[in-house]
């Protein structure tokens, strides 16, 4: 699929979950730098800088997306013809989603180390790389049930139900406002990113922060499923998180409504670092609190100077 079609899977939530939007935008980009087959260099520059807005403009929140797009574009600033571009532009998106779908893997094994035998496990939303740690305490022969919030309006919980039957694991899907009373007979919530700041805070599917806030105070563990690349280096500028608001018919058919009534869908919020026990990352399970150096380490320094558009 090209550009504009990728963009508009990525609006219409087709495409969704910050991980596989990133890595359909680097694969976008490739598909636009593939597609052209002339020789001038400058015309591709331009076709890739409008792809590169229309696929960040598609979705504001999740980092990633934003993130992959610099990856896949790194060090073409340098090409000197048309076909080097496409060269580097087709590497870049190849090892970037190389990274991304490893870096799950990787999540998976270094997260199931905090699943007991036994444990029941919440979720929210549908986050591959929460699943994937799910998945893999599972086949460790880990004997765990799970739990999975509904997630209105769009009820991703209903995957996250279907994935988890298909690998065999026990599961429950509960609304939305039971996870305060479910709380009880938790061992350890799992929950995935769109995006961690620099001060460690994690903007998530709206409603992350409730669940953090009923773990905290049932004293259950809230870890976080992230790969390095939905770490923000714009926050660093002090950027603050774009919190996505979608059209109010997907939380209720606004002909339902009386006269003066309005409707808001605010789709992410934001969990402060206080509340979040450990981030697991493809480099190891992290404090919130090294956010900042994850952020220089792995997405680079030089990132820092890139983010002015
Ligand atoms: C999805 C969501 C997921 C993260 C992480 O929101 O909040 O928890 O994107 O997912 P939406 P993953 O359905 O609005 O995209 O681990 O798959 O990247």
């Amino acid at each position: 699929m090209g550009v504009i079609e990728i963009a508009d899977s990525i609006k219409t939530m087709k495409v969704r979950g910050a991980g596989l939007i990133a890595r359909s935008a680097a694969e976008a980009l490739k598909q636009q730098a593939l597609d052209y087959q002339g020789d001038d260099l400058g015309k591709l520059r331009k076709l890739l800088a409008d792809g590169q807005r229309t696929l960040v403009d598609s979705r504001p929140t999740a980092i990633s997306l934003w993130n992959a797009v610099q990856a896949t574009m790194r060090g073409t600033s340098g090409a000197e013809s048309a076909a080097d571009l496409r060269d580097l532009v087709v590497k870049n998106a190849d090892s970037f989603v190389a990274r991304s779908s490893r870096a799950v893997e990787v999540i998976g094994r270094i997260g199931s180390r905090r699943i007991r035998d036994g444990d029941t496990v919440l979720t929210h939303c549908n986050s591959k790389a929460a699943l994937g740690v799910i998945k893999a305490a599972h086949a460790d022969g880990k004997k765990i049930k799970v739990y999975a919030t509904e997630s209105r309006p769009w009820r991703q919980g209903l995957l996250t139900v279907r994935d988890l039957a298909a690998a065999g694991v026990p599961s429950t899907l509960i609304i939305d406002s039971a996870v305060r009373w479910i709380m009880k007979d938790i061992d350890v919530v799992v929950v995935g990113a769109d995006t961690v700041c620099s001060n460690g805070a994690l903007i998530n599917k709206v409603g992350t922060s409730q669940v953090a806030l009923a773990a905290r105070e049932a004293r259950v563990p809230f870890i976080v499923c992230a790969e390095t690349y939905k770490f923000s280096p714009k926050t660093m500028h002090g950027e603050l998180v774009e919190i996505e608001e979608r059209d109010a018919s997907e939380v209720i058919d606004p002909k339902l409504l009386p006269e003066g009534v309005g409707v808001r869908n605010p789709v992410f919020d934001a969990t402060p670092p206080e509340l979040i026990d450990s981030i697991v990352t493809e480099i190891g399970l992290i404090s919130p609190y090294a956010a900042y150096e994850v952020i220089v380490k792995e997405i680079g320094p030089d990132s820092l100077f890139e983010t002015e558009d």
